[in-house]
């Protein structure tokens, strides 16, 4: 299958993150996506192509477009107030605060259009998040004129971008963007399996209430884990979009034996739904040595869910998301596809 990637994702390379009360060094690096491409050229996945530039429009279905402006513009906020670093929000206006004041500070602002203080921003945050989403869109059209298959190496990851928010590493919803831009050029059923580590918050925040955007997540508990707020197994959907999402929440130290009953289930969903395309939020960090995740995949666990993803038999775009044991990511991110080519 071709593979999508832009050098311009690299350009986002933050130096630290806020973790567990601390500056810790990022996780969320360019070496991440330079070594899946590595390994997808040594391991003869298929052509390696550049995504195309899309307008700002196929965003602006999914975001906010005072969002995407916010993106936009916030480096140069950022320098106006005199700051040179990268940025990261420190005040929200929770529940029972106004949300209806549109504030002037970038420290506001970036509040207002955060979900996390997790998620460093920098200079060249938003044309990387702007490629990564280029790339999705990419893989999408892809499927749109014919491939059975494509793999969008997107970074920044993007499932726990949401509306009017990023966090969790994310800027753009590659995935939601990915899905409303198949549903815009004609297909019916688009059927999105999430298989990060960390529950998809964004990406089932903005397809909810939706019949035509079926929202599939397995991962670890958010009662113990990030993000915490959402991805518990009562959530699946309202309004017309009730019993269009599903969640799988399982326990820290799962492995693949305990995944697969998961798995099985959502892949019985995918049979009952039968989309006209499947986009899978392909996070590694599933992987027993990830540093920051608790389950315990091996890097041959990812032949098999390759493999099982084949068996649903649809047409499907795979988008990276997250996996941050950096050494095994090729590794286990072309397991995948191999095991999804057979
Ligand atoms: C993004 B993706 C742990 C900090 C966790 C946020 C994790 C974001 C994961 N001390 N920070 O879903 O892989
Ligand atoms: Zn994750």
């Amino acid at each position: 299958m071709k593979t999508v990637f832009s050098n311009t994702q690299l350009a986002h390379a933050p130096a630290q993150e806020i973790s567990d009360g601390q500056l810790k060094p990022a996780v969320e690096i360019p070496s991440r996506a330079e070594i899946v491409l590595k390994t997808v050229r040594q391991r003869n996945v298929g052509e390696i192509v550049v995504p195309e530039e899309f307008p700002v429009r196929p965003l602006h279905r999914v975001h906010a477009p005072d969002y995407v402006s916010f993106l936009e513009s916030f480096w140069e906020k950022w320098t106006a107030a005199g700051r040179t670093r990268e940025a990261f929000p420190f005040v929200w206006p929770i529940r029972s605060l106004r949300h209806d004041v549109e504030v002037e500070h970038i420290d506001g602002l970036l509040g207002r259009y955060s979900m996390d203080a997790g998620t460093p921003l920098g200079e060249n945050t938003y044309k990387a998040a702007r490629a990564s989403a280029d790339t999705a869109l990419t893989a999408a059209r892809l499927l749109l004129d014919g491939e059975k298959s494509a793999f969008a190496l997107c970074r920044p990851p993007g499932h726990h971008a949401g509306y009017d928010f990023f966090g969790g590493y994310c800027f753009f919803n590659n995935a939601a963007v990915a899905a409303q831009y198949l549903r815009d050029y004609g297909l019916h059923r688009i059927a999105i399996l999430d298989v990060d580590y960390h529950h998809g918050n964004g990406t089932q925040a903005l397809f909810y209430d939706r019949p035509d955007v079926l929202f599939l997540s397995i991962h670890a508990d958010p009662k113990h884990e990030y993000p915490y707020f959402l991805g518990f197994a009562d959530e699946t959907g309202e309004h017309a979009g009730t019993g269009f999402t599903r969640n799988w929440p399982l326990p820290l130290g799962t492995d693949w034996d305990a995944y697969l009953p998961a798995l099985e289930e959502a892949c019985r969903w995918l049979l009952v739904y039968k989309p006209d395309a499947l986009i899978v939020s392909l996070g590694m960090d599933c992987y027993e040595k990830d540093p920051i995740s608790g389950f315990k995949f091996k890097s041959e666990d990812y032949i098999r869910l390759g493999q099982r993803l084949a068996k649903v038999g649809v047409p499907t775009i795979f988008l990276m998301e997250g996996g941050y044991a950096v050494e095994a990511l090729g590794t286990n991110c072309v397991n995948v596809l191999e095991g999804f080519e057979g």
